[in-house]
């Protein structure tokens, strides 16, 4: 079976966008991958973080993709701090990548530019190539993400055909998988900013969690524009192309379908906010189950384990391909 992982960072709540670009494809594709996924707290060091918050949230975010539909019977789900393996390969694809190739990464400019370049932590600059770390230490050939981290995934191709070039044949070269509808959920409130954990417009994320009500309010209160007319145009018509696209992969259809029928904005509110409570009812009954349980830190655990059993044997390989002297 191909083999496939991807991530999730413990950084908020986890949202709408986080479901159909990423969350979604992953319970698809355990039945048919030797499939890994983990909850990337080494990630959420990049910015400051409070640390009792950071530890609840990592459970909590296990909690939700074991609610979403991961099944620990079939894949392999762990944090990725409980496999050093991570760290000490970053650290030998660090000395792949360049300050160059990393200074291109539009999310840390994006990211740097809100405090200042000086201020940023050297983890923000250098975390495409833990992330690079993260996939090639499993061998992955699919890699499921939203549109916004297509960058990232082709640094960690180009970090693994260099490494192999160099060294010899240790890692496999990895795809992007993104969804054709929903790859880039856009903010409700500010519809040219992608959804995000950490975003500063509450109202313009819906939160897995939240409730059906919730959920209602804020698709209807979505900035749209003041002409009256539904068409899919995400550079003139950015908050109606949004709703279309959210109706669109809620529902499996393509944005051009969903958009047939609507002239008015008013009914194109009112049906994607039905169709994503009825998409999200389950993964939040789900979560209250879960919740009671507190079987997460278990799965975890095992994932873990399990996660070690391809991790290690890939770090030597990589280690001594380097020239680093064996462990006795
Ligand atoms: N808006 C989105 N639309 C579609 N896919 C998305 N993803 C994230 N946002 C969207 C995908 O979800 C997976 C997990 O990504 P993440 O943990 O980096 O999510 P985030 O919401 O972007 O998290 P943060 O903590 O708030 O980070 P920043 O500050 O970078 O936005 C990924 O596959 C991602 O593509």
């Amino acid at each position: 079976m191909p083999r496939v992982l991807s991530g999730i960072q413990p950084t908020g709540d986890v949202h709408l966008g986080n479901y159909l670009g990423a969350i979604r494809q992953w319970v698809e594709h355990q039945h048919h991958h030797d499939a890994y996924f983990c909850v990337v707290d080494l990630h959420a060091l990049t910015v400051p973080r409070d640390p009792a918050h950071l530890r609840a949230r990592t459970l909590e975010t296990a909690q939700l993709l074991l609610a979403a539909g991961l099944d620990p019977s079939v894949c392999t789900l762990f944090v990725q701090s409980h496999r050093h393996e991570h760290a000490e390969l970053a650290w030998v694809l660090q000395c792949v990548a360049s300050i160059g190739e990393l200074r291109r990464m539009t999310q840390f400019k994006d990211k740097a530019a809100r405090e200042g370049e000086e201020a940023a932590r050297v983890g923000l600059f250098t975390y495409p190539v833990l992330q690079a770390a993260d996939i090639l230490l499993y061998q992955a050939d699919h890699v499921p993400v939203g549109d916004e981290q297509r960058q990232h995934l082709e640094l960690c191709r180009d970090l693994a055909e260099r490494f192999n070039h160099r060294y010899g044949e240790v890692f496999t070269v990895p795809e992007a998988t993104v969804p054709a509808v929903g790859a880039r959920i856009m903010d409700l409130q500010v519809p040219t900013m992608k959804m995000s954990k950490s975003s500063e417009s509450p109202q313009g994320t819906i939160s897995i969690l939240d409730d059906p009500e919730v959920v209602t309010r804020k698709i209807k209160r979505a900035v749209t524009d003041t002409e009256a007319e539904v068409r899919y145009d995400p550079k003139d018509k950015p908050g109606v192309s949004n709703l279309l696209t959210i109706l669109a992969a809620a529902t499996g259809r393509s944005v051009e379908d969903a958009a047939a029928g609507y002239t008015q904005y008013g009914p194109l509110k009112a049906d994607t906010a039905e169709a994503v409570v009825e998409l999200l009812a389950p993964v939040r009954a789900r979560y209250r189950e879960l919740e009671v349980e507190k079987d997460a830190a278990a799965i975890l655990a095992q994932g873990a384990a399990k996660a070690a059993s391809v991790a290690a044997p890939t770090v030597t390989r990589a280690r001594e391909a380097v020239g680093l002297l064996p462990r006795a």
